[in-house]
């Protein structure tokens, strides 16, 4: 590679200061000649009209400059857990990250949630401790807390002057690198253990950069976005400790989408990470398993605005345009359709919008397939029957910032109808179903036979084939491999709308048998010869009856929640606890403050967030953070359906023969 990239993402809990600290990172590094103020709307990164409004990031927003010979792609992500979708897109294509924590607020739900992620997925991390100018902030408090609780293996970097003042400053210093990195590195342990001081410098940082990348050693950085202190410090961090992207730009092109953002003319641009190979203007792309399109523009970020450039290479971040069809999460050059995995909860409500004007239905539906472009998991759904739209939410900041979207970008007043609990279906025992070829029951030319399984929790739905191979279609479908991924994806179209009208998830379905129809021979050769179709029809039918055997039950999402309350008032909060159906651990009983940890429905977390206050003397504090789904008790609660049910044979014969 000519030149060396990071692509670098920056991750907090919301308010930690990642957007003040892109500016001052920019700003350092001579991109631009004045810090934009968060408050004043005036940053780089939040650009969006609403962003500038609200003081808060909503998507995700890329900035570019310089440190020597290296190029930092700068990810500047959203911190509000409304907006996690923005997050887990970028995640996929980052070299490495800066998690930043306010030193007054500390280690938040969210910013563990984030570390996790960026762990799992062993993307290499520095900490950013924010904010040491403000009154109450913490040094030893914070190296504590994260070392509790976000990882074992804190480096940290050097020490804090004055901490709390607009003077507050950030020394490097190796004093207390040898012990943490000697746990990992046999050669520093020796000479640590030899003679502490023998440890050379560099030594110590190879050792550092080593482990930095590997993910297993995460050096913390203290500083101050608004006053400087310590961002050259994180500067030659950034260029030291972190991996320059790899990848040959001789190879096939492969890249990744985590970004869509319409321009000014209404034209579609794609944000993509290249991992290898090169592409160029006017190149015909292959993306999204199938779907190709010519590339007529491309641009990259140098050193603030964007600017265009005839190709972009391993490495690089580009926008470009042209492909039409190409969607969030898209590989481009790769076949296969499979995107990365989640790696967040899925949003776990829902509410109907309703254009305030009747006349412009057609227009929010165009709006909302536009909006879902940029942000697929929004979901958004139609019931056939009464045609009405609903969006999937992770909460109600997200709620507000759709409608401020749709009235100041596409001009269209609309109101949500209560938002409610996303449900999930799950199968309680094993079902079987069977339909045969040329049997009454049975319009289409196949037999299918399914059975369903119960998963484990949180384990989706996993597809297999357990036929003779010499009875699958393969005249249509070629190989089994592609018979298999197909009826995996009717499987998994089905599974959208399970008996209650909820996705059914947890489960292992299994075909069992199959058989194809052929034409009678010579001298009759025109006999029915089974299609795709008939397969593609007849699974959901199958599949369905199966499923009603297996005996779904409804589940609500539940969610995990940590409350803070003086201890006098915990008899309070534990009745209402009770009254909620939480279920409570025994709570950790202190002087003063109290914690309770406890599990109760998603949607009685919301009442108790409303109780709290008047509980407590408005001192209870209360995080939660998604934790699965339960069976729901007493009558399930059902979702209108958005494609015909194939339990009714007739209306679903009627429907898909349309
Ligand atoms: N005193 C002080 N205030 C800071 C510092 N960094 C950020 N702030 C303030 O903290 C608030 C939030 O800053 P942002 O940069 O928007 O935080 P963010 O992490 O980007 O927030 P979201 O993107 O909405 O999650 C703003 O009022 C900033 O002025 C700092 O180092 N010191
Ligand atoms: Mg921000």
């Amino acid at each position: 590679m000519l030149h060396k990239t990071l692509n670098l993402g920056i991750l907090a809990h919301v308010d930690a200061g990642k957007t003040t600290l892109t500016e001052r990172l920019l700003y350092a590094a001579g991109v631009i000649d004045e810090i934009g103020s968060v408050d004043h709307g005036t940053t780089q990164t939040d650009s969006l009209a609403l962003e500038r409004q609200r003081g808060i990031t909503i998507k995700s927003a890329v900035a570019s400059f310089a440190i020597g010979d290296l190029t930092v792609n700068l990810i500047d992500t959203p911190g509000h857990p409304d907006f996690i979708a923005e997050v887990e897109r970028v995640l996929s294509v980052l070299d490495g990250a800066v998690l930043v924590i306010s030193a007054v607020e500390g280690v938040q739900p969210q910013t563990r949630i984030l570390m996790r992620a960026l762990q799992r997925l062993r993307i290499p991390t520095l900490i950013f401790v924010n904010k040491i100018d403000r009154p109450g902030a913490g040094d030893e408090r914070l190296l504590q807390a994260i070392s509790e609780r976000l990882t074992r293996a804190v480096a940290p970097m050097g020490s804090v002057r004055a901490i709390g003042t607009r003077a507050a400053s950030f020394e490097l210093s190796a004093d207390r690198l040898a012990e943490v990195l000697a746990e990992r590195d046999e050669g520093i342990l020796a000479a640590f253990v030899e003679n502490e001081s023998e440890v050379s410098q560099q030594q110590l940082r190879d050792a550092l950069a080593t482990q930095t990348q590997r993910g297993v050693v995460h050096p913390v950085f203290f500083g101050s976005a608004i006053t400087g202190a310590g961002a050259e410090a994180l500067m030659s961090g950034l260029a030291e400790l972190l991996p320059a992207a790899q990848g040959d730009p001789e190879d096939p092109a492969s890249g990744s989408v985590f970004k869509i953002e319409r321009g000014a003319g209404g034209e579609k641009i794609a944000y993509v990470r290249m991992f290898s190979g090169t592409i160029r203007t006017r190149d015909r792309l292959h993306f999204g398993g199938g779907l190709e399109g010519k590339v007529t523009a491309i641009a990259v970020f140098e050193r603030g605005p964007s600017v265009q450039r005839s190709s972009i290479s391993a490495g690089e971040v580009a926008q470009v345009w042209g492909l039409r069809e190409i969607q969030i999460g898209d590989r481009i050059g790769a076949t296969g359709a499979e995107g990365p995995a989640h790696q967040f909860p899925p949003p776990t409500l829902e509410a109907v919008v309703a254009a305030c004007n009747h006349d412009d239905r057609a227009r929010l539906r165009v709006a909302l397939a536009q909006l879902a472009e940029q942000d697929p998991l929004i979901n958004v759904r139609q019931d056939d029957t009464r045609s009405e739209l609903s969006v999937s939410l992770y909460g109600d900041v997200q709620k507000e910032v759709i409608q401020a979207t749709l009235a100041n970008e596409f001009g269209l007043d609309v109101a949500f109808r209560e938002t409610t609990p996303i449900h999930i279906e799950r199968t309680t025992r094993s079902g079987e179903a069977v339909e045969i070829l040329h049997t009454e029951s049975n319009p289409f030319l196949a037999t299918i036979r399914l059975r369903i399984d119960p998963a484990p929790n949180d384990t989706g739905i996993d597809f297999r084939l357990q036929i003779d191979p010499r009875t699958a279609p393969l005249y249509i479908y070629k190989t089994l491999e592609s018979f298999a991924q197909h009826m995996d994806e009717y499987v998994r179209q089905t599974l959208h709308e399970g008996l209650f009208g909820w996705q059914v998830s947890d489960c292992v379905v299994t075909m069992t048998k199959c058989t194809y129809s052929v034409p009678d021979g010579p001298p009759s050769r025109r006999g029915p010869l089974s299609t795709a179709a008939d397969f593609r029809k007849l699974t959901p039918l199958v599949l369905m009856q199966a499923l009603e055997s297996a005996r779904p039950v409804v589940c609500e999402p539940i969610v995990r929640a940590r409350i803070e309350i003086p201890t006098d008032t915990i008899g309070a909060v534990m009745a209402a606890l009770a009254q909620l159906g939480a279920a409570v651990e025994t709570p950790s009983l202190r002087t003063r403050l109290s914690t309770i940890e406890a599990t109760l429905p998603a949607a009685r977390a919301q009442g108790l967030q409303r109780q709290l206050p008047g509980l407590t003397g408005g001192e209870g504090v209360l995080d939660s953070t998604f934790a699965g789904y339960q069976p729901v008790s007493g009558e399930p609660p059902t979702r209108r359906r958005t494609t015909a049910n194939p339990l009714n044979l007739d209306e679903y014969k009627l429907r898909v023969s349309r």
